[in-house]
């Protein structure tokens, strides 16, 4: 079997590292053999640097200095992974967390930021090279939807989409239109897991109100032709690890999901009990790291009022 390491970012801001840290944590948990042995796989996370969204640093693990970015090791993976810069593992992440700075996120040691001008594949884990690939070097994959097509790819007793064929295609198409679409929700609702931000009447653009109404269609349509309690019937596949930054956005954003169904607030409240959504949020929870873009991002705008901080401070 190949082995993994996941490069992600701040699990308070990340969407699209949860994305595909879902789908590796939650989905691939079945296992090869559709039994729940799981796949295990190594989290490298890479604290934003402070004062900007674009993060060119991270160009040493990643070609378009991005996360996610999926590190597969075809021989397995070597001792150097785990020695690499970022921060490794969840417990890891936890503690650097909570020795960070407060200020200025990706301060400190042992983030692993270093200035990278020329993109070289297998450079950001020194040493990892080393027998990984077929080449020496790990295949690198660095779009979300790419990852997700490879694990599913890969690992198909694990059931990344569904068996069904209709909802295989459904779950395929309402991955691809999260990746494409919701500009709007993305713009106007910025993850941050931890604090709650109040929408007045104002707040709800017409762009806003737009995307949440498909949301809410899309959501619905799931759930009822499939059968639910998931989007697309009784398991979590990948089209709920894609939703699943939204739902934690309409938890951030109180007022968000009075404007939705009951069909869709009953999936948001299931999926907040899951087990990986959990992981990630309590995590999230515990980090200190604080970016002032992103937390500027969440309270721009008419009518939006912080109301809580849930965050370790
Ligand atoms: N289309 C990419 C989007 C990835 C993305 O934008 N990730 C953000 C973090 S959530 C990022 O890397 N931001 C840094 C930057 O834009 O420089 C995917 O699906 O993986």
């Amino acid at each position: 079997m190949p082995r993994y390491v996941l490069h992600i970012a701040n699990k308070n801001y990340s969407s699209w590292s949860l994305r595909a840290w879902l789908v590796m944590r939650q989905v691939l948990s079945r296992g090869d053999d559709g039994g729940g042995d799981g796949v295990p796989f190594t989290e490298k996370l890479w604290p934003m640097a402070s004062g900007s969204m674009a993060q060119p640093r991270w160009r040493a693990f990643s070609p378009v200095a991005h996360v996610p970015c999926l590190h597969v090791f075809l021989a397995g993976e070597p001792d150097a992974a785990a020695a690499a810069p970022g921060v490794t593992a969840t417990a890891a992440a936890t503690a650097a967390a909570g020795s960070g700075s407060g200020s200025g996120a990706g301060a400190g040691s042992g983030n692993g930021e270093r200035s990278s001008s020329q993109w070289e594949p297998g450079r950001g884990e020194e040493g990892e090279g080393s027998g990984a690939g077929e080449d020496g070097r790990p295949l690198v994959l660095w779009e979300s939807l790419a990852i997700v097509e490879f694990l599913a790819e890969e690992h198909p007793a694990a059931r990344v989409y569904p068996a069904d064929r209709a909802a295989r295609a459904w779950a395929r198409s309402a991955v691809a239109e999260m990746h494409a679409g919701f500009a709007a929700v993305r713009r106007e609702m910025g993850m941050n897991v931890g604090v709650r931000i109040a929408l007045a009447e104002e707040a709800f653009t017409d762009a806003l109100v737009a995307d949440l109404r498909r949301l809410d269609e899309l959501w619905s349509e799931g759930l009822s032709r499939f059968g639910g309690p998931f989007l697309a019937g009784a398991e979590f596949t990948a089209v709920d690890a894609f939703y699943a930054p939204v739902v934690l956005r309409l938890q951030t954003y109180v007022g968000t999901l009075d404007r939705m169904g009951e069909a869709a607030r009953g999936y948001v409240e299931r999926m907040l009990q899951v087990e990986g959504v959990r992981e990630w949020v309590d995590a999230a929870l515990k980090e200190t790291w604080r970016e002032p873009v992103h937390e500027a991002e969440c309270l721009e705008g008419k009518g939006r009022t912080l109301i809580a901080d849930l965050r370790a401070a």
